[in-house]
Order: C-alpha cells, then structure tokens, then sequence
C-alpha cells in the first residue's frame, strides 16, 4: 500500500497510467461499424427518416413493449419535443432540482414554468409525497427523472397524476434496459424520453427517443420532430429538426443488439463495487430494489464525510490524480444554475435532500473497456485511502 505522501496528488506515480473515465464507451468492434457505414455509404442516404432510422424507432419501440417510439438526435431534443407534445402554451410543471440541466431547461424551452422538488435519499427520484403539497392550480404535468435507472415512484406517481388531472413525463435518459416490476421504464407515465449519448449504455454518439402508447401523442411528436412534409401526422404550432442521421441510427441499431451482454458485464463490474466500497464505512452506494432490474451504467456512491474520515470533494482529488477520474453528478443542483438562480423565490428554496445530494455524491467510472480487475483496483486505492484518511486530510489542506 502507498503512503500518504505516495499518493499521485503529493507527487506520487498514478496507480493508472491512462485515465478511467464514467462514461466508459459501449461500443460494437470496427468491423461492425465499418460495414454499417458502407451501407449507408453505398445507399447515399444520410438522414430525413432514413432505412436505418426507420428501423431503430421499430426496434426500441419493440424492445421498450411500446406503441411508439420516436427517435430523435439527442435526449435534450427528446425532452423539449415532449414538452412541447404535452399541448400546453404555459403552467408549472414539477421537476427534481437534482438532474442534468435539460430535464429542467427543457420545460423553460416549451413556456412552461419549473416548479422545483426535492428527491428521496434512497433513490434520489421524486416520491408522489414529495409531489403532492407542490400541486396548486397553475400546475399542468410532472415531469420525474428515472436518476441512474432507478425508478421514480412510477405507478404512485401516475396515480397522482390522475387524481389531479396533470400529464406525467418522464426522462429515462439513464434507464435503457431498466425496469420496476416486470415492465420497462419506458411503458410509464405519458411519455418517456431517452437518450443516446456516447456515455449511455446505447451508445450512438448522440441520439434520443420518445417513447408512449398514446396514438395522439405520438403523431404530435413525430410531427414536431421534423419539418418533413411527409411527416405530418397532426396539427402542430411549431416544430424542430430533431430528426436522428442515418449514422447514429446504424450506431444505436449495433448498441442495442449488445445491449444484454454489456448490462450483464456492467452487473459483474458493479458487484465487485457493491461488495467492496459498500463494506467501507461511510460509503453508500445505490443498488436496485429486489424486484427492479437496472444496466448498472451508474455506480453511485453517497460519501458521510464524517464516517469516511474524508469528504466528497477530498475523495475525488486524491482519485482523480490516480487517474481515477469520478463525477460529481449532479453538482450544483438545477435551482442553483442559471437561469433559475437569478429567480429570488428560488434563492432561498430549501431542498435539504438535493443540497446533501450535490455535496455527497460522487459516481464512478464503470462500461465496457473496463475490466474487473480495474474495478477491484479501484476498491484498493478507495479502501487505502479512507484508511489513511487523518494524515490525508491534513496533506490535503498543504496543497489547497
Ligand atoms: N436527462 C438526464 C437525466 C441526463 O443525464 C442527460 C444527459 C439528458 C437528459 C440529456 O441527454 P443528451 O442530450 O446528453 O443525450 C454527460 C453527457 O454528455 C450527458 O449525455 C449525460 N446526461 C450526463 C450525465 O453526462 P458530461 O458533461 O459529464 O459529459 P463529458 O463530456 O464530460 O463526458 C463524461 C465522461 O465521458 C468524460 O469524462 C470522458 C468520457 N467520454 C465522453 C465522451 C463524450 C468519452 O470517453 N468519450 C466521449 O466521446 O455530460
């Protein structure tokens, strides 16, 4: 084991010699891509609802168990195509202060107006509790974040969301091949949206889906989607290039057939994680309900600074430097960020949870290139750490 001034922060060698990174890229061998690419080289058709493009919205819709699904070019686009499908010119709209900025944004983006929620500590996901004392007159739809895959209260929440007449939304953006009792995340709530980044488990570079069973719902996405005068499938106000190339298509297409096999080497690497850092106190790290499955994308570590003898920020230093490169998803929350900051209200907002969220939570590196002897070394270097956590701390404070 090192000593404390071993540690690559105080000039030490790193215990990687390249970095590891969260998004650790799922992708298919060269090959595959090479052919993929020729096809669509050779056809000379590169977007505008392309074959490829046509059959990814059949296969995600098929893998989802849904009537539709409506791809688009990136998850943000999927957001603010579904914000504005929901069919209102303005209202509130509940939201988790504790997401990726476009959650949020993209309700600002359709006129509508973010009403902020704290999040459960459990599964750090809106709870229709939470929701409830939050619905006044003005409110028009909820819109929940399945964070790191892990269920948002979905059936309590749709409950809510009938007894108060609102449109429910969910971003699944993190739960491609998730789901809460038996069913994929994508079959609740109105609509779901997904996305595509080269840091998801599909992974086509960039790319976004809507997914619903509502038939009316569906021709007004598809609708906005794209400009296309072959794509008029209802009257819409205003719409969107948001159509998905031929190229993610054909990427997203290749992702999705490995889907099965990438969650199951995610499951092993996460394990590893699971019975190593969750043994070291003060660490918790997120594992999916018994009857919930997860693709492990995210391992989500909440770091008591107290217990841990080190705090989040001190922990993803010392990482960092060993090329262990963790995020601090999701730091600061959305109400903190611009614009949303400016809005005195929101000032003084009290969200104990997300605040505890933000300054705790730290998500390590975890997908394909990955193997399990990486994981297992990163438990070393996290296990030497906190127990040299006294003289670290004091290390810490020369370099500051
Ligand atoms: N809703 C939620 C809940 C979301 O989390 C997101 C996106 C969205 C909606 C919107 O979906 P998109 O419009 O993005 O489809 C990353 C992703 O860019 C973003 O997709 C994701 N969530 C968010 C959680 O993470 P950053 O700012 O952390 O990205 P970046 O570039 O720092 O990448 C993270 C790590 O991945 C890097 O440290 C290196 C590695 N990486 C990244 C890229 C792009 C690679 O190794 N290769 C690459 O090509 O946002």
């Amino acid at each position: 084991m090192k000593r404390p001034d071993q540690w690559a922060l105080f000039g030490g060698t790193p215990s990687f010699a390249q970095p590891l990174h969260v998004g650790q890229l799922n992708l298919p061998q060269w090959d595959q891509i090479e052919v993929t690419f020729r096809g669509i080289f050779e056809r000379q058709w590169y977007t505008n609802h392309g074959p490829l493009a046509r059959e990814f919205d059949i296969a995600f819709a098929r893998h989802l168990g849904v009537k539709h699904a409506i791809t688009v070019n990136n998850g943000t686009v999927a957001l603010m195509v579904a914000a504005r499908t929901l069919g209102f010119d303005q209202g509130e709209v509940i939201v988790p202060s504790f997401t990726f900025p476009a959650t949020v944004q993209a309700l600002s983006w359709a006129g509508l107006t973010p009403i902020f929620c704290d999040v459960s500590p459990e599964t750090h996901t809106l709870t229709a509790e939470q929701v409830r004392p939050l619905i006044t007159p003005s409110t028009v739809a909820i819109a929940g974040v399945h964070l790191w895959g892990q269920p948002c209260d979905p059936e309590a929440l749709a409950a809510l969301a009938e007894e108060f007449g609102l449109a429910l939304l969910f971003d699944a953006a993190h739960a491609v091949g998730c789901t809460h009792h038996g069913r994929p995340l994508g079959q609740f709530g109105d609509l779901a949206t997904f996305s595509f980044h080269a840091t998801k488990i599909v992974n086509a570079a960039e790319g976004g889906c809507i997914a619903t069973n509502d038939d009316e719902l569906a021709a007004r996405a598809k609708t906005i989607r794209s400009f296309h005068p072959g794509e008029q499938y209802a009257p819409v106000d205003t719409r969107i290039n948001g159509k998905m190339s031929e190229a993610q298509a054909g990427l997203a297409l290749l992702s999705l057939a490995e889907l099965e096999s990438n969650i199951a080497a995610n499951r092993q690497r996460h394990m590893i994680y699971q019975q190593r850092l969750g043994e070291l106190p003060g660490l918790r790290l997120l594992t999916p309900a018994t009857d919930d499955t997860s693709n492990y994308q995210y391992v989500t570590v909440v770091i008591d600074s107290e217990r841990a003898g080190l705090c989040r920020d001190q922990l993803a230093r010392l990482l960092d430097a060993e090329n262990i490169i963790c995020r601090r998803y999701f730091e600061p929350g959305t109400h903190r960020l611009p614009p949303y900051r400016d809005d005195p209200a929101l000032r003084v907002l009290s969200l104990p949870v997300t605040e505890r969220l933000c300054r705790d939570v730290l998500v390590f590196p975890n997908g394909t290139p990955m193997t399990e002897d990486d994981v297992s070394k990163i438990c070393d270097v996290v296990e030497a750490l906190l127990a040299q956590a006294p003289a670290l701390r004091a290390k810490l404070e020369q370099v500051a």
